[in-house]
């Protein structure tokens, strides 16, 4: 027998995986959470039976979330990850001579079965750098004013719990958290199934901050491969930034040629946007 996962990555396209195991599945407090060994891409974490990721294609995720911004920043010392509860991007953002890595990440469950099951990605949670609060990221910044160099927003699609993570006032309280230099970057998902997401969260950034600039990977389980990330920049221009002292960082996909090339975007998203 043949066992397959398939997502809905629109109404009208679907995308199938051929199953090996299933490892764990649970409702939590907030969503369905699913790990299963697929064929292809490995061991995978679902949610809402959406792919979140794979452990073949999830260093380009998670690589371009973390060293974009903090490369554009130039020398941070403290970042927060709103989401990211694998602890991806955490894991990226500690190859930074950080001082302080905060996750703020509203369902622990899902931490928790990324430490049983990716502890390729939640080898982050040792690191003495590293510290975890399990709460709403939205009420979460909002105690904070001219705190963090950086903040990534690592969130699931804009359905369900996530809405309110592509909000204009959730981006203004993410402004007021900034320090002066203050950069923020936030997944904005495929120009393709959710043009007016892009368009919309465009906007809002670009009346909040001085630059906003995005940029795109190719992620081959998110649906259609090419992906965006839109970027809010407090005082440093993101395609004109000083890129000279990039630390040596141990990475499969980002380089530091293509932190300038990442912004170069095909003509229909700049259209979009
Ligand atoms: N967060 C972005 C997942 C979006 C995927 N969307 C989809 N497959 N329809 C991933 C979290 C990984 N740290």
């Amino acid at each position: 027998m043949e066992l397959w996962f398939t997502e809905l990555q629109s109404k009208s396209i679907k995308m199938s995986y051929r199953v090996k195991d299933v490892l764990h599945t649970e409702k939590t407090k907030y969503q369905n959470l699913a790990i299963i060994e697929t064929e292809h891409f490995g061991r995978m974490l679902i949610l809402d039976d959406v792919v979140q990721l794979t452990m073949k294609d999830e260093f380009i995720y998670h690589e371009m979330m973390a060293h974009v911004p903090l490369v554009t920043h130039g020398n941070p010392e403290r970042v927060l990850v709103i989401g990211g509860g694998d602890g991806g991007t955490l894991r990226e953002i500690l190859k930074h001579p950080v001082k302080e890595a905060h996750l703020v990440e509203i369902d622990e469950r899902v931490i928790e079965a990324s430490k049983k099951f990716f502890p390729a990605l939640s080898v982050a949670f040792e690191d003495p750098r590293a510290k975890v609060f399990c709460e709403d990221g939205i009420a979460y910044v909002k105690r904070f004013k001219n705190y963090y160099d950086v903040i990534i927003v690592d969130s699931t699609d804009p359905v369900g719990p996530a809405v309110g993570l592509f909000a204009k006032e959730f981006y203004k309280d993410i402004y007021e958290a900034l320090t002066d230099k203050g950069v923020f970057v936030a997944q904005t998902e495929s120009p393709f199934y959710y043009e007016d997401l892009l368009k919309n969260v465009y906007s809002a950034v670009s009346s909040i901050f001085p630059h906003t600039a995005v940029y795109t990977a190719t992620i081959p389980t998110y649906p259609g491969s090419l992906w965006t990330f839109t970027m809010g920049s407090k005082q440093i221009d993101p395609l004109t930034s000083d890129i000279s002292n990039i630390p040596d960082l141990d990475t499969k996909y980002y380089t530091p040629s293509i932190q300038r090339s990442c912004f170069n975007l095909p003509a229909f998203i700049n259209e979009i946007i």
